[in-house]
């Protein structure tokens, strides 16, 4: 009976240290399986010198020593000195001088962030180097040499120079006080407010770890709906005791600031931002934040948007609200992010609003601000054209917003591969001083030559063991790091070293998750919103589809208004006819889009108001294009569940089923929105679906009874 007893301890045992929970995401450090690459780097890594004496060298030291008897499966020894066949990581003033020497020409161009990867024989020895001009980019250069090693490829002749092209690689949390996260779908808030700032959370070096390799720099650590308590000494505590931890990792906090706390929590009658004891009460809360973080990095402000209090309640503007703030933090260089995402109800087309707000402020903003524009006009829809904003404000620095957490994205239980989102909006050429003004060149400060510069993403961290509910969500955290470090990466390639690092090398494994990843971007937008449909979504909490939804409190809030569909066509006429938003991009731009019968059909009804009979370049009608894409949609899963059963073999089996299921859920939850969509418009439209299409599961009513109080994040 103990025998027997004993067994099973073991068993359990082994099966514990098998399970995958998703917990270490991409620095999983697991054994090299190959055994040619593994002798190599065993001979080549025999030992590790790190010199530096900062926390950061510390951090460096540590996860050497996690990674590399990790991978390794041997121990590696640190010295003191340069051996043969050592790691050196360290910063040049740090190397001999013959070696400095031997590496200045390579260094020299590198930014203070980036580092140079070399192997090189110095003095009869032959090393390998990771090298910077600070202890922050040869951790970076660190996490770029041991990505290399997770994915099982050569070091033996190394020679990799980087440098990240934007200056603030951010996430944005919107986590509340209360832990709850504002459109969040992976649990509740990893920031322990209550047990901050004694208890530290090992998990907050663990999210500093992943953080910093992948190359983000910064963080906000509140919702953009703020509450003016984060703001009070007490609150700065903890958020002080969350800086430390993440300070060797070369990342800084940021705080979400609420434009009216001088009275919320100062006692003052007015937030008028020309007046004068709000300039001093913000000038001292800055003061007393530095004293608290003297790095910190700056405020992100959400004003007059959605109820949100702003210096337009004064009569003033954007740009006197942000210069308030801006002043009060110059003298300690910290900075203000403030959001172009703003709609007014009356409005004529929610879709000009930013634009029109913010393009005559251009050149007023003081100098370390810099204006964040989420990627498109409306929402962080599947598919959406890019923000005017992007190119319209030469004079002002633009910070790049996307959304990781999946709020309009099938939420916690769609796999959506983000990168290829990323990447159309990068590289759309908005024609702002010319042929190739890509986002990208605007957003990373090259085309108008800005040194402030930056991408965020709003996080989709929780604290579910795996960070992001769905193991694939992890995928879009590390594609927004990877991009906002270079915006020239492909989301085929960042993906290839994702699913290496984060599933493993198998060739079979690594091509059949590529291609469900970068086809599963198209596939929801097939499903949800085809043919340039948008925000369709449920009021609220955004989750399935209502295209019926007449009745929000404010109509920029219900479908009907984004799709216009009636008896005789759909879509939101945007030309010169209708809103003509179109004239709020460069003329180039807009000829993209301006003719409804040359339109890209990705975009048409974001742009046009057409006929169900609209002769589409398939050949096919409107009605009969829209059929078959909500119908491809669905196959698209269906193709995918195919393609995750095909390599069961291949991965943990806990993570397996995980997928498994999720994407069942999101097989019906495609089928859900197919069916409601097309019963929908087949009733506004009065033409059947073709006969070669399954019909609605259930009549239209069945679909607008359905109700989702408790659907998350809302
Ligand atoms: C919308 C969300 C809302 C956010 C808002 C914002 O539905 O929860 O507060 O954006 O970005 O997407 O401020």
């Amino acid at each position: 009976m103990k025998k027997a007893l004993l067994i099973l301890f073991i068993f359990l045992c082994y099966h514990h240290a098998q399970a995958e929970d998703g917990y270490h995401a991409w620095l999983r450090y697991t054994p090299i399986s190959q055994p040619a690459i593994l002798s190599a780097y065993r001979s080549q890594l025999a030992s590790c010198y790190v010199p530096g004496k900062s926390p950061t060298d510390t951090a460096i030291r540590n996860e050497l020593k996690l990674a590399l008897p990790g991978m390794l499966q041997q121990s590696v020894s640190e010295t003191n000195s340069i051996q043969n066949h050592t790691l050196v990581c360290a910063r040049m003033q740090l190397l001999p001088t013959g070696l400095q020497q031997q590496l200045s020409s390579l260094v020299q161009p590198l930014d203070s962030n980036g580092y140079l990867l070399k192997t090189i024989s110095y003095a009869g020895k032959n090393i390998t180097i990771i090298t910077a001009k600070s202890d922050i980019a040869i951790l970076y250069g660190t996490f770029a040499l041991l990505r290399i090693m997770q994915q099982q490829q050569p070091i033996s002749n190394l020679q990799q120079q980087s440098s990240p092209t934007v200056k603030l690689r951010l996430l944005n949390h919107w986590d509340n006080l209360t832990r709850y996260v504002e459109r969040g779908y992976a649990g509740i808030s990893i920031w322990n407010w209550h047990t901050l700032p004694t208890y530290i959370d090992p998990r907050y070096t663990d999210y500093a770890r992943l953080n910093a390799s992948i190359g983000i720099n910064g963080t906000v650590l509140n919702n953009v709906n703020a509450s003016a308590t984060i703001l009070t000494r007490p609150w700065l505590l903890k958020v002080a005791a969350i800086a430390n931890v993440l300070r060797p990792y070369g990342i800084k906090v940021y705080l979400s600031a609420r434009f009216s706390a001088p009275i919320e929590i100062g006692g003052l009658h007015t937030a008028d931002p020309l007046n004068d004891s709000v300039r001093t009460w913000w000038q001292q809360k800055a003061k007393e934040i530095y004293t608290i973080i003297p790095d910190f990095g700056g405020f992100l402000v959400k004003a007059n948007s959605e109820g949100q209090p702003g210096p337009q309640s004064y009569g003033r503007t954007h740009a006197d609200g942000a210069n308030l703030l801006a002043d009060a933090l110059a003298p300690y260089s910290g900075i203000v992010m403030w959001r172009a995402f703003v709609y007014n109800p009356e409005a004529s087309d929610r879709f000009k609003q930013a634009y029109e707000e913010f393009t005559p402020l251009d050149g007023k903003f003081h100098n370390n601000i810099l204006v964040q524009v989420k990627n498109g006009p409306v929402d962080f829809q599947p598919r959406e054209p890019i923000s005017p904003l992007l190119g319209a404000m030469p004079k002002t620095p633009l910070l790049l917003e996307y959304q990781l957490t999946q709020e309009y994205l099938g939420q916690g239980t769609h796999l959506v591969y983000e990168a290829p989102l990323f990447k159309e909006v990068l590289e759309t050429d908005t024609y702002a001083n010319g042929k190739n003004s890509t986002v990208a060149s605007i957003v990373d400060g090259e085309l108008y030559h800005h040194t402030l510069s930056g991408i965020t993403g709003v996080s989709n961290i929780g604290n579910e063991r795996n960070w992001t509910n769905h193991p694939f969500g992890q995928a879009n955290w590390y594609a927004l790091g990877r991009l906002a470090w270079n915006p020239q990466l492909h989301a085929d390639s960042i993906a290839t070293e994702w699913i290496r690092q984060t599933f493993g090398c198998n060739p079979q494994l690594v091509n059949t998750i590529q291609q469900m990843m970068l086809q599963s971007r198209e596939t929801v937008v097939q499903y949800m919103t085809p043919l340039g449909l948008h925000h369709i979504m449920g009021n609220g909490h955004h989750y399935g589809p209502a295209p019926w939804s007449n009745h929000a409190p404010r109509p920029d809030w219900d479908p009907v208004y984004y799709h216009k569909a009636d008896r005789y066509g759909i879509g939101f006429d945007r030309t010169a006819t209708g809103s003509n938003a179109l004239a709020q991009y460069q003329p180039a731009l807009a000829q993209h889009y301006s003719d409804s019968s040359t339109c890209d059909p990705h975009f048409l009804l974001w742009f046009h108001h057409v006929s169900w009979q609209h002769k589409m370049p398939s050949g096919k009608t409107l009605w009969d294009e829209l059929c078959y894409q909500y119908n491809a949609g669905v196959k698209g899963i269906e193709q995918m569940q195919q393609q995750w059963t095909s390599i069961a073999g291949f991965i943990d089996k806990e993570r397996f089923h995980q997928v498994s299921m999720l994407l069942d859920i999101q097989h019906q939850e495609a089928i859900w929105w197919r069916d409601a969509c097309l019963a929908y418009f087949s009733s506004v439209n009065k033409l059947p679906v073709p006969a070669q299409y399954p019909m609605p599961a259930h009549n239209l009513e069945y679909y607008q009874q359905l109700k989702f109080p408790f659907a998350p994040g809302n």
